[in-house]
């Protein structure tokens, strides 16, 4: 088979950049490991920036995120004595939308016949080769045979444990990276969420998040010790635990409910750079990683596609390479700012297993300049939001 873009993976990142690539008359061909229920049944991100929904709008695969999504105007920092709310779209003039990564991924997944974009799935072995030449070439095994395509390029859209990226040349690329000593334990449930708006809490027990899909149906998130396993938090103990770190204003009005999904996540600061090795280049997880604190990933990946899809249209149709070789030096630009939000976020949020007093003392002092001056929240604000492209 022959194609202008291989495309390796199917998450939101894949999808985005396979639609968008159609929509300008590219042909593509996506190549995924899983099969299709399986990446829905992924339970990730829910919150998107204005660049996410725009790039869905654009699509004209927007109707069901605008009938179904929530916008949320704000959220709020607990500090363990007050709600210190961000007015994101006050400070901004823009808000965030509440919908799932999976009900994301199902628009862009359903649309794909309609668009003529092809997708593999359980494609098994994904190889990349020649990537430095002008005519690389992937191999995989599906449908129970060993297959190749020739493409002109090759979009690594395959998350973080994808073999894209270690498919690039060792000698010219260099990761960044930083692990957190704790992750997420994450519960969605079908009650009521306990506010309107996300709170972030930074409590002496660690931190909690309050989180939701629909009006219907909540997701909570509490931190961690990294050796701690599923099976010592209960659905009640996980309960009783949010209700402390959340605290006294917030515990009230949370409703309990049997745990729909329940798993932890590892929290990790990543970028790998460049994004562009030849005929190759990276997008969103396959990337970089953040940690889930400032709900940038998703995001993310979205920016990273716009740029991409934008090079790979103006070489295809303007015989333009240009914004090609320029394609990782801008992506890494707005991809290292949200690192650092992300970054800051989890500093200012979290419980370190060597917190000094001084350390406490300087998160508390942070909060308090949150709370007290608009120029903090404008800060916070335009970043959650999303830089400008
Ligand atoms: P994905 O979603 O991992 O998709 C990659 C796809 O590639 C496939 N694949 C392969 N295919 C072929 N051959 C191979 N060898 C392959 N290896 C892998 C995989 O099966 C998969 O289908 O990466 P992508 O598309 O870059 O998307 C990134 C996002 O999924 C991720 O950044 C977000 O989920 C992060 N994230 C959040 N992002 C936000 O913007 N807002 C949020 O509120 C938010 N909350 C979160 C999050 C991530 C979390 N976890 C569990 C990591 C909350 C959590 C708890
Ligand atoms: C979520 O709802 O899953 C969520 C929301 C905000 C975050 C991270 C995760 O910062």
């Amino acid at each position: 088979m022959k194609t202008q873009v291989a495309i390796i993976g199917a998450g939101p990142a894949g999808l985005l950049l396979g639609h968008l690539l159609r929509a300008e008359g590219i042909h593509c061909i996506l190549i995924e490991r899983q099969s299709g229920e399986y990446v829905l049944s992924r339970i990730r991100a829910g919150f998107l920036e204005p660049v996410t929904t725009d790039l869905m709008a654009r699509l004209g695969l927007d109707a069901r995120m605008k009938a179904q999504g929530q916008l949320h105007d704000g959220f709020n920092i607990a500090d363990g004595e007050r709600l210190i709310r961000i007015d994101l779209a006050a400070l901004t003039g823009r808000r965030m939308t509440v919908y799932g990564q999976t009900e994301l991924t199902r628009d862009l997944m359903e649309a794909a016949p309609e668009r003529g974009l092809e997708i593999i799935y359980e494609a098994a072995d994904v190889t990349l080769h020649d990537v430095a030449s002008d005519a690389p070439f992937v191999t995989f095994t599906a449908e129970g045979r060993e297959q190749r395509i020739d493409a002109a390029f090759i979009a690594g859209c395959d998350g973080f444990h994808g073999v894209a990226r270690p498919s690039m040349p060792a000698s010219r690329t260099q990761p960044f990276e930083k692990i957190y000593p704790f992750g997420w334990l994450g519960i969605l449930a079908d009650v009521p969420p306990c506010n309107h708006e996300a709170i972030y809490a930074n409590h002496e027990r660690g931190f909690a998040l309050a989180s939701m899909r629909s009006a219907t149906r909540s997701r909570y998130y509490i931190q961690v010790p990294l050796d701690e396993a599923l099976e010592d938090w209960p659905d009640e103990r996980l309960w009783d635990e949010l209700a402390i770190r959340l605290g006294p204003q917030v515990a009230p009005h949370i409703t309990r409910g049997p745990a729909l999904e329940k798993s932890i996540a590892p929290l990790r600061s990543f970028v790998f750079e460049p994004m562009r090795a030849g005929r190759l280049m990276l997008a969103g997880d396959a990337a970089h990683i953040v940690p889930p604190t400032g709900a940038k990933g998703l995001n993310l990946a979205a920016s990273d596609v716009f740029y991409l899809s934008s090079a790979l249209t103006a070489y295809f149709k303007a015989n333009d390479s240009d914004a090609i070789a320029d394609y990782s030096r801008r992506a890494l630009a707005r991809v290292w700012k949200a690192e650092r939000f992300s970054w800051q976020l989890t500093m200012l949020l979290h419980r370190f297993p060597n917190t000094s007093a001084f350390d406490r003392r300087i998160q508390m002092a942070e909060l308090d300049y949150i709370a007290t001056s608009e120029t903090m929240r404008m800060a916070i604000a335009e970043n959650y939001v999303g830089l400008p492209l």
